[in-house]
């Protein structure tokens, strides 16, 4: 069996494991096959977080979509409601993996985002090397940058 690369879990009806082939085999309809279309600055193609929410089944109260990347240890919590219907995910060029250059194996990408710590919803949420997306009832844990300083510090020391 191939490793997953994305864990979408918590309050969920139906917890998944996708595998780089299962995100290749979500419906057609819920693809974009370059996200270049939409921001000319990104390159790859994208699955809809809706269509792995509609496979994963959010329970009725949850109401928080927590962003995890375990591999820099960068979390993003933010309203489901807010990014249900227009969040993708970015998961491969070319056919191959994403790079991590570009923050794969899954970046999380938000078309329409705000400027960074301007909102809930804002670009620091456009999460890298994500491996867990976690539903939950309330706000999860959040490790975005707070202001200016600490965000100008995060863009010092990040691995790009
Ligand atoms: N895993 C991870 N994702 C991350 C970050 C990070 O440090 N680690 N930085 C965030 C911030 S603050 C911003 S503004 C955007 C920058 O994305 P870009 O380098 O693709 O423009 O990524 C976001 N995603
Ligand atoms: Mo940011």
């Amino acid at each position: 069996m191939s490793e997953a690369v994305l864990i979408i879990d918590g309050a969920v009806a139906s917890a998944l494991r996708l595998t780089l082939a299962d995100l290749q085999a979500v419906d057609p309809f819920a693809q974009i096959a370059d996200v270049g279309q939409i921001d000319p600055k990104r390159k790859g193609a994208a699955v809809k977080l809706s269509a792995l929410l509609a496979k994963a089944q959010p329970k009725s109260g949850a109401a928080y979509l927590t962003l995890h990347a375990s591999a820099d240890d960068f979390h993003a919590s933010v309203p489901l409601a807010a990014v249900q219907d227009r969040a993708l995910l970015i998961y491969s060029l070319q056919g191959q993996p994403l790079p991590t250059s570009m923050g794969g194996p899954v970046r999380f990408f938000i078309p329409d985002f705000a400027a960074c710590h301007t909102a809930e919803v804002d670009e620091c949420a456009n999460v890298k090397f994500v491996d867990r997306i976690e539903l939950s009832t309330s706000r999860g844990f959040d490790n975005r940058p707070a202001d200016e300083k600490a965000h100008a510090d995060l863009h010092q020391h990040e691995s790009k």
